[in-house]
């Protein structure tokens, strides 16, 4: 028997595992997801940075099934024949009936397979398809629902091919297939209702009713059971969540109930070890220089604070502005830069937004401010290059050159022109794109209505960048890895955040952040760090407060870290570098082994077996929702309410 002890004995607060690895020549494990070599959103790093763990332990025995699209398989993918036999077959039988599907090796740490079929070989099925979901679980699809309609065919492509898998094997090897988020969810209801030898696994990432409630400024916490009017979506969401069979509505509160997550799987990161301990404080420096660089050029004909004394905030991720708590920070940027005003501080804050948003490319204003400090540089270079050379002749003859004279008239004038260029007649730009919707964009709207323009008296400055980062930008070309470094503090009061990468890629990169206690990281961090703060992991409490005392809360953590010397700064730098252990996938992976394990003796109890333990809990924000939706469905459910 495979059976696995699990020691509760804590590491950091952690549960502690035997080191016993389960031998998985005779399985195969399968991880299925919309964002396998498909980069949406959060769910694609879970699985990227997990990839390498996971191939380590399962080897040969470890595929990856995702969506196909041209581009990602060009730049990601080496496309190579399967060297399963059994999948190979699997895959032919698909292929000869029109549903195309590509095998290879994705090229990441790890070189996981990847399997994946191109839906729209497949659509000519989709309502046979839809037909069948609504056989399994009464719930209809929406005709225009693109987004549903593509999780309806990538299911039940993928639930055909276990079933062609599985039907090929008598006994073993048994098959583990761990389905991430609603949009694989039909796979697993499928592969459930149809029957197939499978374990199966669910993880949920968000729910979309977390995300459309807490959207619309819904008191979400405190205040599910007001709620009306999302109800067929989120019937819909919940059925794909739990993945299975049910038949009336009444059975979501019975399903929701018997759902309540088995293993709260933290997400984790590969971390980097650099030989050298400080290494990662040089980094800083370095992309710190080039964010300065960059600044240098925006704020032309402005640069009247210094640089020296300026720092670097940040806040990053998909558009929800609400969600991401971009609505809060803005509020607390207007809040702190009054209190640098009063209090006669030194410090500047200049403060990125970096939000992808549809937009028309760069601004002329924000690439001209760029080409007129190329030109000082290049100006400097040339008098500095004429200069050079006369000293140089000069000491050639033993002499001290008269400095006065060194600069002749036309030098003088080159550098009188260069300086004439840098006069601007209006503000450094808040925004570096031409927004399309410039009119409604949230973070915009909020920066006129508090005044945040970038004038010469703010303390405060605001850069919208509505596009994610890139090395080759003639803008700031720099990538999201090298832009975290280069930046003092990352900041993140998110209200909807099932856990959140940004303020965890912070710390492993050794930069502080702030999160909140409604977010994943933040639960997680307030569980197992004793004072998070001395180790510039700052979390806001969302879940308690008003949104007034919270926002003067990120206000005080922000002014507080402006207070900071730099003395200060990089011992606290240090400190957050020394969380990265905690966040590594090489502990945090056992929970997703703990999850195969489990599944494996529950779907074949006589091959596999458990030792009995109470499952490893991790404290997390994701938990509280899925209590609240319970409640709310069970008093629906008691008052008689169709949901
Ligand atoms: C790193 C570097 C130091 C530098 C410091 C600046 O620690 O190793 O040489 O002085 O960063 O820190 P600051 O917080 O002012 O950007
Ligand atoms: C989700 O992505 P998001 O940013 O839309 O999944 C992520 C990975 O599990 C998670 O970190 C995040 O909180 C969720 O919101």
């Amino acid at each position: 028997p495979l059976a696995r002890s699990l020691s509760m004995t804590s590491l950091n607060g952690l549960p502690q595992w035997e080191d016993e690895d389960l031998p998985v020549e005779d399985l195969l494990l399968f991880e299925v997801s919309w964002e396998v070599t498909n980069k949406v959103g959060g769910i694609y790093t879970v699985i990227q940075t997990k990839a390498k763990i996971t191939a380590d332990e399962w080897s040969e025995n470890y595929f990856l099934i995702g969506p196909y699209f041209e581009h990602n398989v060009k730049t990601q993918v080496e496309v190579c024949e399967p060297p399963n036999p059994a999948i190979k077959k699997a895959m032919d039988t698909m292929k000869s009936q029109g549903c195309q599907v590509f095998f290879g090796r994705w090229l990441i740490e790890g070189s996981p397979y990847v399997l994946l079929f191109d839906i729209g070989s497949a659509a000519w099925n989709l309502d046979r398809w839809k037909g069948e979901f609504w056989d399994a679980t009464n719930i209809g699809i929406p005709f225009h629902d693109r987004e549903a309609n593509d999780a309806v065919i990538f299911g039940s492509v993928t639930a055909w091919f276990l079933k062609e898998l599985s039907c090929q094997f008598d006994d073993k090897p048994n098959i583990v297939a761990h389905f991430h988020e609603w949009q694989a969810g039909v796979g697993l209801i499928l592969s459930r209702s149809q029957k197939l030898p499978v374990a199966t696994i669910f993880t949920t990432h968000a729910t979309l009713l977390g995300r459309y409630l807490c959207a619309a400024n819904i008191d979400f916490y405190n205040n599910l059971d007001q709620v009306r009017g999302i109800q067929h979506r989120a019937v819909t969401i919940f059925r794909t969540i739990l993945g299975s069979n049910f038949s009336d509505a009444e059975d979501v509160c019975l399903c929701l109930f018997s759902a309540f997550p088995d293993v709260v799987t933290p997400n984790g990161l590969n971390i980097k070890k650099f030989s050298a301990m400080h290494e990662f404080q040089n980094l800083h420096s370095m992309y710190k220089a080039r964010i300065q660089e960059f600044i240098r050029g925006h704020f032309y004909g402005h640069l009247d604070f210094s640089l020296e004394n300026t720092l670097f905030f940040f806040i990053a991720g998909r558009y929800e502005f609400s969600n991401k708590g971009a609505d809060m920070f803005l509020e607390a940027l207007s809040r702190l830069n009054f209190l640098l005003r009063v209090h006669k501080s030194d410090v500047t804050v200049v403060v990125f937004f970096i939000m992808p948003a549809k937009t028309n490319n760069f601004n002329v204003e924000t690439l001209k401010g760029q080409a007129v400090r190329k030109q000082l540089w290049d100006t400097a270079q040339s008098v500095k290059e004429k200069f050079g050379k006369k000293l140089y002749n000069a000491l050639l003859k033993g002499e001290i050159p008269d400095l006065s004279k060194i600069l002749d008239r036309d030098d003088i004038t080159i550098m009188k022109r260069a300086i004439f260029s840098t006069q601007r007649h209006c503000l450094p730009p808040v925004t570096t794109h031409n927004m399309i919707d410039d009119g409604n964009d949230p973070i915009l709207n909020t920066i006129r209505r508090i005044g945040l323009f970038n004038n010469r008296t703010d303390r405060v400055k605001v850069i919208v960048h509505p596009e994610f980062l890139s090395s080759t930008s003639p803008l700031l070309p720099l990538d999201y890895e090298e832009f975290v470094r280069g930046c003092h503090l990352g900041v993140f009061p998110s209200y909807y955040e099932p856990w959140g990468y940004t303020p965890a890629e912070c710390t492993v990169m050794g930069i502080p952040s702030v999160t909140t206690n409604l977010s994943g990281f933040g639960c997680f961090m307030q569980e197992h760090v004793a004072d998070p703060a001395a180790y510039g992991i700052y979390i806001v409490d969302r879940r308690f407060r008003s949104p007034d005392e919270s926002c003067n809360q990120l206000t005080q953590f922000l002014y507080g870290f402006c207070q900071q010397s730099r003395r200060q700064r990089i011992i606290q730098r240090n400190r957050t570098e020394r969380l990265s252990d905690l966040l590594d996938w090489r502990y945090l992976g056992r929970y997703y082994m703990h999850a195969r394990h489990l599944a494996l003796s529950r779907t074949f109890p006589d091959k596999f077996e458990m030792e009995p333990c109470a499952p490893p809990k991790v404290k997390s924000a994701f938990r509280d929702e899925f209590i609240c939706i319970f409640s709310y469905f069970t008093e629906r459910r008691k008052k008689n309410m169709c949901v």
